[in-house]
């Protein structure tokens, strides 16, 4: 998702770009942020519109100084994770040895939910704790044919502790979990459950491992995307204005009048694009918006859905889309209701804009 020539150049993430994908039954929405230093409103203005996060950290390089930071700011955001300790298959990987500076440096309860099976250039597989399975990847089509298999004796026998850490620590996080654990009468349905809950509350931390390069390790990450962060509809409702300034609970339901909050403006060849997410109701091309920080109408030009720097055309956004607005070029006559409102959009950019659904 790299595009500007800049992170092309350097290899690294400068401004944070959005996409959507699909992952089963679920469409997620992705907003890919820096993780250098010198970009973190990137990642601030993009925590406060995710619901959920996937912290990605280096199997080589540990969690760096940025990690804490950008950890710190999600945790004011209140904002439950899961985290991915990447580049196994480098040398020098030490999995084990990253988890525990998860602990130390970031306080963060990590526990192991899949691990390796070897590491460095031995890396071949990973072992799924919860389904004591060992998950290989087929590297003739760069590991998206995923198989599974039940453990053999001695992955059965490297994975019995770190199981039985995973077991403990979730009986210790989960109230609802540590009876069943204790009698030993869980099912697997009771142990997805209890980490669902545990991630939401922001008791423990679900940690993944494998090689991004390879797609090694990757699907078990996109299945907890779905099956354990929390959709639009699990966190609390969040509070916005509506057109008269009084504060509204926003319900995540598509039937509401409409309410987003443009958490990021780019100009682009003279065109202002706001990056919107959608709280509730629909949005279409071409209605007024209400915006609630300047206290005036704003036209809805046309509506994208970014890929990056490719943007597909959409009629309507509904709840829990991110989407692109996009205003007709800057002109003379444009220029006062164009003009980018720095103090609003940089200022109160954490308040949500309330839209008046009739386009009022
Ligand atoms: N060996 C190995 N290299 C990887 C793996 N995943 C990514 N890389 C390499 O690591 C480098 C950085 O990858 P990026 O995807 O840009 O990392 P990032 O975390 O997005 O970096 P920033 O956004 O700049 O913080 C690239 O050269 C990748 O090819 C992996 O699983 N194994
Ligand atoms: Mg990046």
């Amino acid at each position: 998702m790299d595009y500007m020539p800049e992170e092309q150049e350097r290899g690294i993430t400068i401004m944070s770009a959005c996409t959507t994908c699909q992952w089963g039954e679920d469409t997620i929405n992705l907003i890919d942020t820096p993780g250098h230093v010198d970009f973190t409103i990137e990642v601030e203005r993009s925590l406060r519109v995710l619901d959920g996060a996937v912290g990605v950290f280096c199997a080589v390089g540990g969690v760096e100084p940025q990690s804490e930071t950008v950890w710190r700011q999600s945790e004011d955001f209140g904002v439950p994770k899961i985290a991915f300790i990447n580049k196994i298959d480098r040398l020098g990987a030490d999995f084990e040895a990253v988890l525990e500076a998860m602990r130390q440096r970031l306080q963060a309860n990590a526990v192991a939910v899949t691990i390796p099976l070897g590491q460095g250039e031995n890396f071949s597989a990973v072992l799924d704790l919860v389904n004591e399975q060992t998950l290989t990847f087929d590297q003739a089509d760069q590991g998206q044919t995923m198989h599974r298999a039940p453990f053999t004796e001695q992955e059965a026998a490297l994975a019995a502790p770190w199981r039985e850490t995973l077991l403990e620590k979730l009986a210790e996080a989960d109230d609802a979990f540590v009876d069943r654990y204790l009698e030993g009468a869980f099912t697997l349905t009771d142990v997805n459950a209890a980490l669902r809950r545990a991630t939401l509350a922001r008791t423990l931390t679900p940690v993944f491992c494998g090689s991004a390069l390879r797609n090694m390790g990757v699907q078990p990450v996109l299945d907890a995307v779905c099956s354990l962060l929390p959709s639009p509809v699990d966190v609390p409702a969040p509070v916005g204005r509506d057109a008269e300034g009084r504060d509204i609970v926003v319900e995540a339901t598509p039937d509401a009048p409409a309410v987003a909050l443009v958490f990021k403006v780019l100009l682009e060849n003279g065109r202002k694009l706001a990056f919107l997410r959608m709280y509730a109701g629909r949005i279409h091309e071409g209605e007024n918006l209400h915006n609630t920080a300047s206290g005036k109408d704003d036209r809805l030009g046309r509506i994208y859905r970014p890929h990056a720097d490719r943007r597909e055309q959409l009629e309507c956004a509904g709840a829990g889309e991110i989407v692109v607005g996009c205003r007709p070029a800057l002109g003379p006559h444009g220029r006062d209701l164009y003009r980018p409102r720095a103090a609003a959009f940089a200022g109160e950019h954490r308040r949500l804009r309330a839209c008046d659904h009739a386009g009022a």
